[in-house]
């Protein structure tokens, strides 16, 4: 049975997640499984959806969830393409819902489709918004080319140094990634160790986190948004890269310019 037939809100969210993967896909983001897309869709679930027999037996989290109670999610599927979810986001994920204790899940639509490697550090990350009180319920992990590469430096890997270069860049990116760049040095993939860390840098008050030669970490209040705030920051990275293709390091913005538009834009860093 296809669910989103009788819930046109959530149709609509997951319509979001299939044009977001098509844009990682196309920018070069997102080579074979890469990246990792989960959505909070709680607020979509009606008594219908909860009457929806499970799928598959109860799955542990590996670790108990306290803020999760009750929650349903999509996410994409383990091992799967984004560029398959962008045509199919049904067949290449699924909808899951946290089972009472919050340290299982089961899943309940559309197939059978074991969620992404790292969801456990995706529902921690859901965990630790909802404890906050946040209003993100997307949350997107991907592998931009010109921002990981800038990972490669130690330069770049100081607290902020990369968010003052990128904010410096174009005026849009201070105006819409405002909360700048966080940086997680590399911890092994899908690890506890990298999640603890993703979430106390989201905690600094950090909405996009760079993982260390690996990728990004982005929460929004959806995963347009969230794509955005990524797609900003690595538009500024290819124009400090183009500047220096061009053989010369560029001047970038001055504080003052910066500033300006912090007061103009009533931006909070
Ligand atoms: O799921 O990108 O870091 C594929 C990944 C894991
Ligand atoms: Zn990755």
């Amino acid at each position: 049975m296809n669910i989103l037939i009788q819930h046109p809100a959530l149709q609509a969210e997951i319509d979001k997640v299939a044009e977001v993967a098509g844009y990682l896909w196309q920018k070069g983001w997102a080579e074979r499984n890469g990246g990792n897309i989960t959505i909070n869709i709680t607020a979509y679930v009606d008594d219908a959806m909860r009457a929806l027999p499970a799928l598959t037996e109860p799955r542990p989290i590996g670790k108990a969830l306290p803020h999760l109670a009750g929650c349903w999610f999509y996410c994409k599927g383990t091992g799967r393409r984004m560029r398959d979810l962008a045509r199919d986001p049904m067949a290449n994920g699924s909808i899951i819902r946290i089972l009472p204790g919050c340290d299982r899940y089961e899943i309940v639509a559309d197939a059978p489709v074991a969620p992404t490697s790292e969801l456990p550090s995706h529902l921690a990350v859901h965990d630790y918004l909802l404890a906050k009180g946040s209003p993100y319920r997307a949350s997107l992990h991907t592998h931009p080319i010109e921002l990981v590469a800038l990972t490669h430096s130690r330069k770049w890997l100081e607290k902020d140094a990369a968010t003052r270069m990128l904010w410096s860049m174009i005026p849009e990116t201070r105006a819409f990634c405002p909360r700048g760049l966080g940086i997680v040095p590399y911890l092994m993939p899908s690890s506890v160790e990298l999640a603890e860390a993703t979430i106390r840098a989201l905690d600094e008050d950090y909405d996009v986190v760079m993982w260390e030669k690996h990728g990004v970490f982005a929460v929004e209040t959806d995963i347009l948004n969230a794509f955005d705030q990524v797609d900003v920051l690595n538009k500024a990275a290819q124009i400090y890269i183009a500047a220096r293709n061009m053989g010369f390091e560029p001047e970038g913005m001055s504080d003052a310019q910066m500033d300006e538009l912090k007061g103009a834009f009533g931006l909070p860093k």
